[in-house]
């Protein structure tokens, strides 16, 4: 199959499963009740979210439940916390919520914790007074280390290196930023020099144009480091088309789907990423382990999530607790071709 015809049949599959959200979250809207449990992802139009949201239904669906999925045409907190206010009304038993911001949703969680929801967070977390507790993909910390590391590989040992990120208010972002700066402050890695940190807000456009601007500005960068499937996506397009491929190296976050033709042409060397679909399938249970009382999202809690196996409740950075799914896992030329039709 040609490049032009896979991007259509995928844009194809990515459409369906916006649209089979949206029907499902409208078809389910009378339902509310018990075992309707919602789930607000960032923004649409992020396939990585479309992922989160499908795992996460199959989770709900295989234990007899009900699922509404929701995501505000953009990643602000406002827009959360209406469509939050309308799960209220609805009555639905829990909410996940992929936060759009730290601290900004938590007079609208409160409100839902007080009409007797569970709310949790996911992917992105909200503060530990607004949640009683958050999945989180893999170690911050590790994957803040891990991707200095590979900036340091790529750019032999020394050089500019810039961060294209999502929002400025996306809280795993800035915890993963955070992780890397830190760990660019030990004497290793003095030789890098971190120029610029850019937010291409999850927006394909913005992240193309911040990009540009990173290459403009920075005629010397050695490695783009994008911890966002939608800005790795679009800065592996920029470094392509410019020419720029082996001179501008890529590295972050991605999904395979989007990036193998990046691993294949080198413009990516490596990267890394953990199973999105998991990680919705992985918030289904917290869901129902909350709603049923097996688990109160407190440190040490244990129970099983279905296919994955077993889990159990950590401490979080933040001072709240996590359950996480795993460690990341690296694409590179050699398995990307494995990976590319699976998410
Ligand atoms: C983007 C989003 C999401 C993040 C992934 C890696 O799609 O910012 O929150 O976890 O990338």
């Amino acid at each position: 199959m040609k490049n032009s015809a896979k991007k259509v049949l995928l844009l194809s599959v990515v459409m369906a499963l916006v649209f089979a959200g949206t029907l499902f979250a409208s078809g389910s809207q009378a339902a509310g009740g018990s075992n309707t449990h919602a789930f607000v992802f960032k923004s649409t139009g992020n396939p990585y979210g479309e992922r989160q949201m499908s795992g996460f239904e199959t989770g709900i669906k295989e234990q007899g439940g009900t699922s509404i999925l929701r995501a505000p045409d953009l990643p602000t907190a406002e827009a959360q916390i209406q469509m939050v206010d309308q799960l209220i009304a609805q009555k639905v038993a829990s909410i996940c919520i992929v936060g759009n911001d730290f601290d900004a949703l938590q007079p609208v969680l409160t409100k839902a914790k007080n009409a007797g929801i569970k709310v949790y967070s996911l992917d992105s977390s909200v503060n530990p007074a607004s949640r009683l507790t958050h999945v989180n993909q893999a170690d911050s910390e590790k994957i803040g280390v891990t991707l200095v590391e590979a900036a340091y590989d790529l750019a032999g040992g020394s050089g500019e290196i810039a961060i294209l990120s999502a929002t400025s208010q996306a809280s795993n972002q800035n915890l993963w930023i955070d992780y890397m700066k830190k760990e660019l402050a030990k004497p290793k890695y003095s030789g890098l020099n971190l120029v610029k940190i850019a937010y291409g807000d999850d927006l394909r456009d913005k992240s193309v144009s911040e990009t540009e601007g990173l290459l403009l500005s920075y005629p010397n960068l050695k490695v783009i480091i994008a911890p966002t499937t939608v800005g790795i996506a679009a800065a592996g397009k920029v470094i392509t088309d410019r020419g720029l491929v082996g001179k501008v190296k890529l590295t972050g976050l991605g999904l395979p789907s989007e990036m193998a033709e990046y691993i294949d042409n080198g413009a990516c060397p490596y990267m890394y990423l953990w199973n999105p679909i998991d990680v919705g399938y992985l918030g289904a249970y917290v869901a129902t382990g909350l709603t049923s009382g097996k688990i109160t999202g407190k440190e040490g809690e244990k129970f099983s999530a279905g296919r994955l196996g077993e889990y159990t409740i950590v401490k979080a950075p933040d001072g709240g607790t996590e359950v996480l799914l795993g460690p990341p896992f690296k694409f590179e030329p050699a398995n990307i071709n494995d990976w590319k039709s699976v998410y």
